[in-house]
């Protein structure tokens, strides 16, 4: 995924249509399409292959089975033109070593996640996942832009490692100070899906993007 814009779309949208004419109204200012379970539950698999035709697809499956389950999981995935998966550490090393060797290393791995409810049992082990995502040959992590200050501790901890931050519009978070604390890319959803015009709003996050860097 080629680092320009800084901006991951998060395209939890639940019909095809609507992921269409999403992507091709905000292509130009995202690096990367995220896609979750609603929009491959909603469209079937295949969707993962159609949207790499536009850009690099993220499946964010959070990934958090046995090592063998996982490795189905990031096949299927990476088989459908997936650029990457993000799986969840806190199912243990091997778990998360049999996604890293499914994707050939590209794998973020959940760490504190961005809204209230992961400070409750993320937070207090997200150092830890941190040095797990590290050691098991992971592309990167994904750390809250809702909690600026925890992204610049979990980047000392992960050194070159990529940080992808979700939290950013809908759920409090700064796309600046995302950006500033140390964030590779910001992931957002619904402040471009559900925006009136999505591509006004995404470049509006591209410009606030660079005010960051
Ligand atoms: O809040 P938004 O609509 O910008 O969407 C954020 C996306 O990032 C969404 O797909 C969600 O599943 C994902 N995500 C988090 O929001 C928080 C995390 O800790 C990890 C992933």
């Amino acid at each position: 995924m080629q680092k320009k814009n800084r901006i991951i779309l998060a395209l939890d949208v639940t019909s095809r249509a609507d992921a269409m004419r999403i992507v091709e109204a905000v292509k130009g200012y995202v690096d990367a399409i995220k896609i979750n379970w609603p929009l491959v539950l909603a469209t079937g698999p295949d969707i993962i292959r159609e949207m790499s035709r536009v850009k690099d697809v993220i499946c964010d499956f959070k990934i958090a089975d046995i090592p063998n389950t996982n490795k189905l999981i990031v096949e299927q995935a990476m088989s459908r033109g997936a650029s990457a998966v993000i799986c969840h550490g806190f199912t243990g090393d091997d778990s998360v070593k049999a996604c890293v060797d499914a994707a050939k290393g590209q794998v973020f791995v959940v760490t504190e996640m961005s809204h209230p409810g992961g400070k409750q049992f993320t937070a207090p082990v997200a150092d830890k996942l941190a040095t797990l995502a590290k050691s098991a040959g992971a592309r990167g992590i994904v750390a809250p832009a809702t909690r600026p200050e925890r992204i610049a501790a979990l980047r000392k901890i992960i050194g070159g490692l990529e940080i992808i931050s979700p939290g950013v519009g809908a759920q409090g978070g700064k796309a600046s100070d995302a950006i500033r604390a140390g964030a590779d890319y910001i992931i957002v959803g619904r402040a471009i899906y559900d925006a009136p015009d999505p591509g006004g709003a995404a470049k509006a996050l591209a410009d606030e993007v660079k005010e960051g860097m």
